[in-house]
């Protein structure tokens, strides 16, 4: 009898649970998409850079002072350091700009190839030569037309004469179609890493294509004979690691000399990965995130297969992983060796960009995850230590910032 009851009551439970899911199934928001993608939402609106200052408390007891370093630029994509300081920014429309203390030259940097603007990419990164000092090699990548409609990512080396590149030549031309953000590193042993877009289909699980990979070149564009592929039929030896969706941050550990990667995922499944030669990352076979239409990427959510590398560090929700940097100056001594990755985005809501920190241990296992800087509601596209020991943002905006991030106290 008591049994009879119990059952009755647990039968009534169910039915009540399964009314009640069912009646939250038919009540969710309905959002307009734009093909497989919804479109974002709008609700919060952008707000001027501060005109003044602003201090801010951090987890770790850092109290840091944001200042607008420069402004007027449209979309910058990447900054590196001349040795005297200087700055120079691409802006992804094709002009490269340059900064001296804190003043930005009205005038374009003259030199720079002809690129192709197109969805996100367009001129992309800047990294100095190693042998900078003696041989004043500027490195550019960028999205090359290659005619009316094809276009490719290339690599320009030109050398700056003070003001301007000379001597402008490419040193690397992709097949045509192999697009994306081209975020470039050298390593410690003078090669240059080079990301590639992965574009939609299987393209990053093909050795035979150059999409979705990191490639390793020599400085003059060719290839190392020291690369995983060279020599293997059906694989293309520029070729350093492949599985890669869409990378945008490239940084060489300053311990280890290892080159570590970030990506982004569609709808989460952003990562950070450390690469190793010849290794395959997964996408898009496997991913710790969803398609945008809400589905798991991964068929029947299998996060992990044999064969493929994990990511050291992921996000779901997605952050829109962008430019990334080791911390290891002494201005902020609370943040030494910890990474820093800029947000474009968080949540697939517009008007969330930040910056991140994580803090890890001697194993590089993360410990702690703090965001920073999302009152201000920008874009971050690229982060940098400058040789100040500071650290140094982009905000990708149409009216784009760099942003300098000193000690308060
Ligand atoms: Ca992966």
């Amino acid at each position: 009898m008591k049994t009879m009851r119990l059952l009755s009551i647990t039968v009534s439970c169910t039915a009540a649970i399964v009314a009640l899911l069912s009646t939250a199934g038919t009540a969710q928001q309905k959002v307009p998409f734009r093909g497989e993608t919804p479109i974002a939402p709008s609700g919060i609106p952008k707000i001027p850079l501060p005109d003044q200052p602003v201090v801010y408390d951090t987890a770790e007891g850092q109290r840091i002072r944001v200042v607008v370093h420069a402004s007027g630029l449209s979309h910058p994509w990447s900054l590196a350091f001349l040795p005297d300081g200087t700055m120079l920014v691409t802006e992804r429309d094709g002009r490269l700009r340059v900064i001296r203390n804190g003043v930005l030259d009205p005038k374009a940097v003259e030199g720079v190839p002809t690129i192709r603007r197109a969805g996100l990419s367009g001129l992309m990164d800047v990294v100095l030569h190693p042998q900078f000092a003696s041989n004043n090699f500027v490195y550019l990548s960028y999205a090359k037309p290659l005619n009316e409609k094809e276009s490719a990512t290339a690599i320009a080396r030109g050398k700056w004469n003070g003001t301007a590149l000379t001597e402008v030549k490419d040193v690397f031309v992709a097949p045509a179609g192999v697009g994306g953000g081209a975020r470039m590193a050298f390593g410690r042993d003078g090669t240059l890493y080079v990301t590639t877009g992965g574009g939609g289909g299987n393209g990053p699980q093909d050795p035979n294509g150059l999409g979705g990979k990191v490639l390793r070149l020599k400085d003059d564009g060719t290839i190392p004979p020291d690369n995983p592929f060279v020599g293997k039929p059906g694989h293309r030896p520029e070729i350093f690691t492949m599985g890669h969706r869409s990378s945008l941050g490239l940084a060489v550990h300053p311990g280890t000399g290892e080159v570590w990667q970030n990506e982004n995922g569609p709808n989460g499944g952003d990562e950070i990965n450390i690469l190793k030669p010849g290794a395959n990352y997964g996408w898009p076979i496997i991913s710790l995130g969803r398609v945008y239409a809400g589905p798991w990427q991964s068929p029947s959510g299998v996060f992990y297969r044999e064969g493929f590398e994990q990511p050291i560090v992921y996000w779901t929700p997605a952050i829109a992983v962008s430019g990334m940097t080791f911390y290891t100056g002494d201005r902020l001594p609370k943040w030494k060796g910890d990474v820093f990755v800029g947000s474009l985005r968080e949540g697939e809501i517009p008007g969330t960009g930040h910056l991140e920190r994580i803090l890890f241990n001697e194993k590089m296992e993360e410990l702690r995850r703090e965001s920073l800087l999302q009152p201000l509601r920008q874009r971050i596209r690229d982060v940098r230590q400058g040789p100040d020991g500071l650290l140094y943002l982009l905000t990708d905006e149409d009216d784009g910032a760099v942003l300098r991030i000193e000690p308060a106290s």
